[in-house]
């Protein structure tokens, strides 16, 4: 079986587009890859989190990522803070990247072209990639799944890799990422031009998963689309209706232009109604699965088992690294 490693960080409520762009692909490869996934709580500290609500969102992603259909006999699920190797590793990794290279990186180049001019950026943005690129080499997967924000730090972590491999010998698999063809970048209902982003600050272009399924659908009612009431593809002219059609297509299964065909002779009030619909269901599912997964102590119990997993296979790599580099002098 080829591996395949991905993790979402707890950075605020989980939206629709974290879990079209991401949580639902990762079950749809479960039964077909080995999959490692984790909550990424190391990078959520790149910018403040209040600690009650990192507790909270922490234990809401791992809650999701179960209520969404995960299976922890299939899956290592984990908190990336429960395996120290990591951020042991992404020092090593962070002292083979560049500075140039760590500045071309585009949510680096985005975040700080956002700061104000009395406000400062912390080191830990700059240096996000090479503790990503911990998470992923630790592991050597074959394939990376993310949204398409991600893409590019993926492939500096296979750069690393080869760096690596190239100085010290064969060490890493260089990993691939996956982007899905479909729901790889999900635009916020408000301004469809932005990417939907559960840091986003008025959230009212985002649909949360664990919302009121009423305020969500009262999310799609209001999405900004435009004037001309047909009901097609084209993300250049019609941002937001395309937003919605690839929305549609993901959760109903539908192709887009099946639905295009569908609603030919529909105005969005109709479409949109039926999609807030569609969105409702596949929410009150999580929402059922939600309720029983929170109680108790099955998390404590899955994130146990995870972190064994993936220490085993951490602390082997790590080993490796150091003999490798002359960290460690004994035989
Ligand atoms: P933040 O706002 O804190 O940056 P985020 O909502 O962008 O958070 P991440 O934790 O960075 O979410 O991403 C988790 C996963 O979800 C990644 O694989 C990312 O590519 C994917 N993802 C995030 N937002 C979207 C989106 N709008 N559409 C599709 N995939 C997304
Ligand atoms: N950077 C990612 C979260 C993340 C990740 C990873 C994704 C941290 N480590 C390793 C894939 C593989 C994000 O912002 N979504």
């Amino acid at each position: 079986m080829k591996r395949m490693l991905s993790g979402i960080k707890p950075t605020g409520r989980v939206t629709l587009g974290n879990y079209i762009g991401a949580i639902k692909p990762f079950v749809s490869y479960q039964d077909e890859y080995e999959m490692i996934v984790f909550v990424a709580n190391l990078h959520s500290m790149t910018v403040y989190q209040e600690p009650k609500d990192l507790r909270k969102n922490t234990k809401d992603l791992i809650a999701l990522y179960l209520a969404a259909g995960l299976d922890p006999q299939k899956v290592t699920l984990f908190l990336q803070s429960d395996v120290l190797e990591h951020a042991q590793l992404g020092w090593y990794l962070g002292c083979m990247v560049s500075m140039g290279e760590l500045s071309r990186m585009t949510q680096y180049k985005d975040k700080a072209s956002k700061i104000g001019k009395n406000e400062s950026i912390g080191a830990g943005i700059f240096n996000y990639p090479s503790l990503m690129n911990a998470d992923i080499l630790m592991y050597d997967p074959d394939y990376v799944p993310v949204g398409e924000d991600q893409k590019q730090h993926c492939e500096l972590a296979r750069d690393i890799a080869e760096r690596f491999n190239n100085r010290y010998s064969e060490t890493f698999k260089l990993p691939e990422p996956i982007v899905p063809k479909v729901g790889g970048r999900i635009m916020d209902l408000q301004d469809p031009t932005k990417k939907m982003s559960k840091s986003d600050e008025t959230g009212k272009g985002c649909i949360y998963i664990l919302d009121d399924i009423n305020v969500s659908k009262k999310k799609i009612m209001s999405a900004v689309t435009d004037s001309d009431n047909k009901i097609i593809y084209d993300v250049k002219n019609k941002p937001g209706i395309s937003n919605l059609l690839t929305i549609y297509s993901i959760l109903s299964e539908k192709s887009i232009p099946e639905l295009e065909k569908q609603y030919e002779n529909s105005g969005y009030g109709t479409f949109k109604k039926d999609l807030a619909e569609v969105v409702g269901q596949e929410l009150q599912k999580i929402h059922d699965r939600y309720q029983e997964i929170i109680q108790g102590d099955y998390i404590d119990t899955v994130l146990n088992e995870g972190a064994q997993t993936a220490r085993r296979i951490a602390r082997k790599k790590l080993a490796k690294v150091e003999r490798k580099m002359g960290i460690t002098i004994k035989k």
